[in-house]
């Protein structure tokens, strides 16, 4: 693990002779990374042993997950947050081609703030996004090889051959994509695409942990009418994610060690667990008793849309709208114990749960499951991902809903019957919880009716400071084609 320090300075140095040579991409500040690496080593070192992907009863690996695996292997993690696993590999060219000795802190300087024009990417090395059937990501170039060992070599695989923009790209072996979930940001002009992969398909190791790929690994590589991208590929997870921008900073290739589930919100396709009369004025307010241990329903991943997608209102259904803490889940496991809760958590999540609230009063009366009243598509609008530091004490947050500018919902998660902690270990006792599983906590009191042509914009502040702010129109849900 010595060698993994001195590869990590190398690292810096190539990093920084890259920026000065200003190539493609700017590089960034390495020094705020080595604080977050060094933490993140000190969690990942216990486990030394990564526990295989399918065993239920051992926590794996989310963020921390990712993190072990790059310390063992001294891809990514070392490097930076920014990073990291490129900082490996160049590394190893570093040896080759460097006699440079700035030192790694002062490398790197420049941090630009606009974004680059988009240049034409490299024969081989462009990647082109148009939706959820036709994109690319970056992959090694043999069947099998190491993400992080292979980034400066990965090329540019798409879903169909000859994709335009896609010069030199090859094909996806077929079945390696299992899900593809794509959100656009028209406003902020970036399109993303997350979901699960068959890592056998590509002969990919369970044991990788996988890492990230962006303009500067392999270098030169671009997605076609963007200025940066990010793509991380988890083969022990079977997770991927992608994101080209316009803008830079809405590409955060600052936090790989983080995993897709940390560096991307988005639609992994895990469970949408939620919970039920958890708060106790809005138990009140639908006359439920106060329940004595929590309850919980499930939402169908199919339901999640991002933030300035619309809310579609069935024919026949009163849609009202929940405003909810969303748990999102690093570390898998079960049995987990309230006080171990915090080590399972990814980050958090700003969130709606829609409810047809006249099919859910049917379902209650008549003893069913309230699946179609909580599962219709578009009724879990979610915000991005909220890193987990941004909220220091879960049992204080702010949640409030605005229809058309009018306050409809306005808590605080201190009035959560059941805390963060004691649902997870609560949910955990019934169901493992994997990485990308989202936990809705529950809703304050003054859910309400949305109608057709109404805006809702809720947002999440903790400690007086707003951390999301999410804007969904409502509209008819269009008829069957
Ligand atoms: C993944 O691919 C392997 C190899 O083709 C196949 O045997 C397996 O059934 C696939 N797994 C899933 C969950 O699709
Ligand atoms: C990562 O980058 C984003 C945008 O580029 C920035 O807002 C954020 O502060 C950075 N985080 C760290 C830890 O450097
Ligand atoms: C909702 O937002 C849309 C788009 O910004 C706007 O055209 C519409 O007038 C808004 N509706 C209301 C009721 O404010
Ligand atoms: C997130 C969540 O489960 N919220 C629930 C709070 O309780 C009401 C009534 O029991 C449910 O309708 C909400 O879905």
């Amino acid at each position: 693990m010595k060698q993994s320090q001195l590869k990590m300075v190398l690292a810096a140095m190539i990093i920084a002779l890259i920026a000065t040579m200003a190539v493609a991409a700017p590089a960034e500040k390495p020094h705020t990374t080595t604080t977050s690496v060094a933490k993140h080593h000190s969690t990942s070192k216990p486990h030394h042993t990564k526990s295989a992907h399918h065993t239920t009863t051992t926590p794996h690996h989310a963020k921390p997950k990712k993190t072990t695996t790059k310390a063992h292997k001294l891809k990514k993690p070392t490097t930076k947050a920014h990073k990291p696993k490129k900082t490996t590999t160049k590394a190893h060219k570093a040896t080759a081609t460097t006699t440079s000795t700035v030192p790694p802190t002062t490398s790197a300087t420049s941090k630009p703030t606009t974004s680059p024009k988009p240049k034409p990417g490299k024969y081989g090395q462009t990647g082109t996004i148009v939706d959820q059937n036709d994109f690319c990501i970056f992959l090694p170039p043999t069947v099998g090889g190491d993400i992080a060992a292979n980034e400066d070599r990965a090329i540019a695989f798409c879903t169909k051959a000859n994709m335009p923009g896609a010069p030199g790209a090859k094909v996806l072996p077929k079945g390696f994509i299992k899900s593809a979930h794509f959100t656009r940001n028209s406003a902020a002009g970036w399109v993303q695409i997350t979901g699960r992969i068959n890592r056998s398909k590509y002969s990919l190791s369970p044991k990788d942990g996988g890492g990230q790929y962006d303009a500067r690994a392999p270098v030169g590589a671009s997605f076609t009418g963007y200025n940066a991208f990010v793509q991380l590929t988890e083969p022990d997870s079977e997770i991927y994610c992608i994101r080209a921008c316009t803008t830079k900073a809405d590409c955060p290739v600052n936090k790989s060690t983080h995993g897709c589930v940390g560096v991307l919100g988005g639609d992994y396709s895990r469970k949408i667990i939620a919970i039920g009369r958890n708060f106790s004025e809005h138990a009140k307010e639908l006359g439920n008793a106060v329940p004595k241990s929590p309850f919980f329903f499930l939402k169908p991943p199919s339901s999640f849309i991002s933030n300035g997608q619309a809310i579609e209102v069935p024919v026949g259904c009163e849609v009202h709208h929940e405003v909810e803490l969303g748990v999102v889940i690093g570390k898998g496991g079960r049995d987990i114990s309230a006080k171990d809760a915090h080590h399972h958590i990814a980050g958090y999540t700003l969130a709606l749960d829609m409810t047809a609230r006249n099919l859910q009063e049917q379902a209650k009366k008549s003893g069913l499951p309230w699946s179609a009243a909580k599962g219709y598509d578009t009724f879990t609008p979610v915000g991005e991902f909220i890193e987990k530091e941004a909220i220091q004490d879960t049992n204080d947050v702010d949640l409030s809903l605005k229809i058309d500018g009018v306050t409809k919902q306005n808590g605080n998660t201190r009035d959560m019957i059941f805390k963060v902690p004691t649902l997870i270990e609560y949910v955990s006792t019934i169901m493992k919880l994997q990485e990308g599983d989202v936990i809705l906590t529950g809703t304050p009191a003054g859910v309400g009716r949305v109608l057709p042509g109404e805006n809702v914009t809720c947002e999440l502040a903790s400690k007086g400071k707003i951390i999301s702010q999410l804007r969904f129109p409502v509209v008819n849900r269009p008829n069957k084609a």
